[in-house]
Formats: structure tokens, sequence, C-alpha cells
């Protein structure tokens, strides 16, 4: 069977919606930047216009090391009042813009860059869009020394968390705190959950944004850019 023409792989796919979220960009202005690989095609596309922005503010290390190599000014998010977009990838989006994130570990940060910009738009190939958040492992950003009573409230739930090791070590996020995946979640009712896990002591960050949902989300599919919003 031959495949399809027309068929993209996923990271051309990424390529698509990453160039396509640059018409969210506005001349003069400071862009809200996430994180992964299909940020990466967005940082790339962007780029190409920096001399018509400001600059970014960029949700991890690795983000702005890549924003400062392309020659993109990187701004401290104290550095600014609120930011016209957000441009940032997702692990799981629903039909309602809620969304599960953090597999690239950036999850505190990305919230904080979310919730300065009037727009969030997610920008995502088409394996990403789900009925129901949950079937991805879910990321939560802990203090190290609460990660097993954590990880105790979610197995009461039915769910499993590990620790997410790096070389057979806890991985460290950029805010020095650690990483539990957790399986086995089917999150009915996100924005209550994010609430509820929210004040668990020792959450940093957990990796659904119903709060901070995507205002837009640009999905790549083999028959172009599908905008939903
Ligand atoms: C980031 O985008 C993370 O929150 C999420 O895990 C990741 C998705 O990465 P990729 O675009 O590489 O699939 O914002």
């Amino acid at each position: 069977m031959t495949t399809p023409a027309a068929a993209l792989s996923q990271d051309e796919l990424k390529t698509l919606v990453g160039q396509a979220a640059l018409q969210y960009v506005q001349a003069g202005e400071i862009v809200g930047v996430g994180t992964g690989s299909t940020v990466n095609k967005f940082i790339d596309a962007l780029a190409t216009m920096k001399d018509q922005i400001r600059g970014a503010v960029s949700s991890s290390v690795a983000s702005t090391e890549r924003l400062k190599a392309l020659g993109i000014a990187v701004f401290d998010a104290n550095e600014v009042e609120s930011l016209a977009v957000y441009i940032d990838g997702a692990d799981e989006i629903d039909g309602n813009g809620y969304m599960v994130k953090g597999g690239g570990a950036a999850l505190t940060r990305e919230k904080i860059v979310a919730a300065l910009a009037q727009r969030f738009v997610c920008i995502a190939d088409e394996s990403k869009l789900v009925a129901a958040l949950g079937a991805f492992p879910l990321p939560v950003e802990v203090i190290p020394m609460a990660a097993q009573q954590i990880a105790r409230r979610f197995e009461a739930r039915g769910a499993s968390a590990t620790l997410r090791l790096k070389d057979g070590q806890p991985l460290v996020t950029d805010n020095g705190q650690h990483i539990l995946d957790v399986r086995g979640l089917s999150i009915a009712d996100p924005l209550a959950f994010e609430s509820e896990v929210n004040q668990w002591p020792g959450v940093v960050t957990v990796g659904v944004f119903a709060h901070q949902k995507a205002s837009v989300c640009l999905l790549g599919t083999a028959q172009g850019v599908r905008t939903l919003a």
C-alpha cells in the first residue's frame, strides 16, 4: 500500500503549526514562549521576524538558550505586566482547550508565563487532541520532601505516581524541584481537579492547564492547520 502523498510526518506537522503561530505575533510586542519540540519550530519561525518584535519571555532554560542563539532578546517575567500572546505546546488538549502539559518538565514556568498572557495559543500535531485528559501520564512538579506523600494521595485515587528520573537520578527541574508522573487518572473535571491538587502540601504545579487553558489551538493535520477556538 502506498503512503498518501499528503501524509506529513509528526515533525512536519509541528513545523506547520509552529509557522502558523506567527500570525498571532504582533509587531513591537514581547512574545510569551513555551517549551518543547513544537515550540522549537515556532522559535525558529519567530527568528524570521525578530526585528519586528521587542523579544520574548521564556518558560524554560532550554527555550531561553534557543531564543538567544537566534538573536531574540529574552526578558524576565517580572519585567512585563502582561503579554498579548503566549505560544506553547501540549501533551494533550481536549475540545475545551484544557491541556495536560509538563512532558518537557517546564510546566511551572509555562503556567507562570501563560498567566501573563491575554491569549494562549496552543500549537500541536493532531495526535495531541483527545476526548478526555488523562491517558498521558500527568506531570506534577513537587517539593522533593513531599514526593512520597503526594504519590500516596494519587494511589488512594487508584492511580500510580512515579518519580521522573534522568540518568538514573530524580530529574531536577529549572526550579530545583522534582516531577511525579501519574498514570491511571481519568480527569473528568479538569478545573476542579487542578484546583484540588494545587492545594496539596508540596505541590508546586500540577500539569493540568484548565485555569490557564488555551484560547486557540492550531492543530497540525495532514489536511493542513486546523484552528480550534
Ligand atoms: C510543553 O510542550 C510541555 O508542557 C509539553 O509537555 C510539551 C509538548 O512537547 P512537544 O511539543 O515536544 O510534543 O509545553
